[in-house]
């Protein structure tokens, strides 16, 4: 029996899942009743399919006596408690690889809406503002500029790739320096957002890059900075992004995730030089069809006995 804590968006994943597992549907509970009804199905659950985002917490994990796997519909694992799986033996799968060139699309989206002021131009067209002859400020051309690329894994490189077909010069942190790439390494993240334009977040989220992103790394990207982030918002201290953003010793930022999905600070909201989505870095038809997909064959070879495709170790 399979519990599903999150639906994808792909109907034919959906009916995949259905027809090859008996599922139980936490997402279809209303919200108030979601414990209660868990109680009546955990006992015989023996794999969890669930999202990056929402993840799995150990408190769930031990009401589940009998899961043996965690499909995780997303690339990062920051929301499973991988050390209460480690230690039951909970196999756990993610989704990389599929989702690499839209993570890095919507990576170049913000970073040249914020770039081009993409909101603010649309607004003054949808508000009369360009028949009213109102002026408009130039912005600042992207070529030439650098962009530094927190995290240089797969959706990094992805990142740099595009930021560099756009005239732009890269430069990369992360502790593991990578072997076989031109793009310079710099010396720590302190150094990398002194050095850059644009920094952009791909590093995972994890105990150790929470808040890497704070006032000091934010202060050295200085007044004409621009922050951009796809990965997680555990790795930037919200608060002190606001200040800086309010105080204006921060030029922008153009975000894609936040520390307490869905809600966003209404600070952040209030203010004009942000850019802001609503976490949908892999969210295309395609993507998050080879996503669930993965996530049904990681399912399907789990239970033939034979290797998973995608294991977390
Ligand atoms: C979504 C993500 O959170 O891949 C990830 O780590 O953050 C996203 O793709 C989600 O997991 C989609 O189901």
């Amino acid at each position: 029996e399979v519990l599903v804590l999150a639906a994808s968006p792909s109907a034919d994943v959906m009916a995949q899942l259905e027809q090859q597992f008996d599922c139980h549907h936490l997402w279809q509970q209303p919200r108030d009743q979601q414990a209660q009804w868990l109680q009546g199905v955990a006992a015989e659950v023996r794999a969890v399919v669930t999202t990056g985002a929402i993840g799995i917490n150990a408190a769930l994990l031990a009401q589940l006596p009998k899961v043996e796997i965690v499909a995780v519909n997303g690339i990062g694992t920051d929301a499973v408690d991988l050390d209460a799986t480690r230690a039951r033996g909970i196999a756990v799968t993610n989704t990389p690889g599929v989702l690499t060139d839209d993570v890095a699309d919507v990576a170049m989206l913000l970073l040249l809406s914020a770039a081009r002021r993409l909101p603010a131009m649309d607004f003054y067209v949808r508000t009369g503002g360009w028949e009213a002859g109102k002026p408009v400020a130039p912005a600042r051309a992207l070529a030439g500029k650098v962009c530094g690329i927190f995290g240089f894994g797969r959706i990094g490189q992805a990142i740099a790739a595009r930021a560099q077909a756009f005239g732009m010069e890269v430069r990369y942190f992360q502790p593991r320096a990578i072997e076989g790439t031109p793009v310079p390494r710099a010396d720590s993240l302190l150094a990398l957002a002194e050095a850059s334009d644009y920094l952009v977040i791909a590093a995972p989220g994890s105990p150790a890059t929470r808040h890497a992103v704070n006032a000091e790394v934010l202060q050295a990207l200085g007044q004409t900075g621009t922050l951009v982030n796809i990965a997680r918002g555990s790795l930037v201290d919200e608060e002190a992004l606001i200040a800086a953003l309010r105080d204006r010793t921060l030029g922008m930022a153009a975000l894609d995730v936040f520390a307490d999905e869905p809600r966003v600070p209404v600070a952040l909201r209030e203010l004009e030089n942000v850019v802001l989505t609503p976490h949908i870095g892999s969210l295309t038809v395609e993507t998050r069809h080879a996503m669930g997909q993965l996530v049904v064959n990681n399912l399907r070879a789990h239970f033939a006995g034979q290797p998973l495709l995608t294991p977390v170790k």
